[in-house]
């Protein structure tokens, strides 16, 4: 099931970009995977709202935030395994990145 998450971002990418998927359909599958100390994805784009699951597919700790004008999110520490769902009610554009790995940047852009 792990080694299945990057498909499943590419997917969601997919998805977003032909923009023809029913919404129900593929809301399940806002997941973002963190493996490597990457995220799966480099950007996604979701409707306000929704929410997004972060799992962590490393052995190791994440620390998933955001910080900006309307969100303001931290997960603590994400052990492996555990995941992390946040939900972005509003439109905007948002940088999730990790307090560990300062590398780590995915922008999820709510419309
Ligand atoms: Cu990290």
């Amino acid at each position: 099931m792990r080694a299945s998450n990057p498909v499943i971002g590419l997917c969601l990418l997919a998805g977003t970009a032909a923009g023809y998927l029913a919404t129900a359909a593929w809301a399940a599958d806002l997941r973002v995977a963190q493996k490597n100390r990457v995220f799966a994805v480099s950007q996604i784009e979701i409707a306000r709202g929704d929410t997004v699951q972060f799992t962590n597919d490393d052995e190791f700790l994440h620390h998933i935030y955001v910080r900006s004008a309307d969100l303001n999110f931290d997960s603590s520490e994400q052990a492996p395994g555990q995941i992390v769902e946040v939900r972005f009610r509003n439109a905007g554009s948002y940088d999730v990145r990790c307090r560990i790995h300062p590398k780590m940047l995915l922008v999820v852009t709510a419309r």
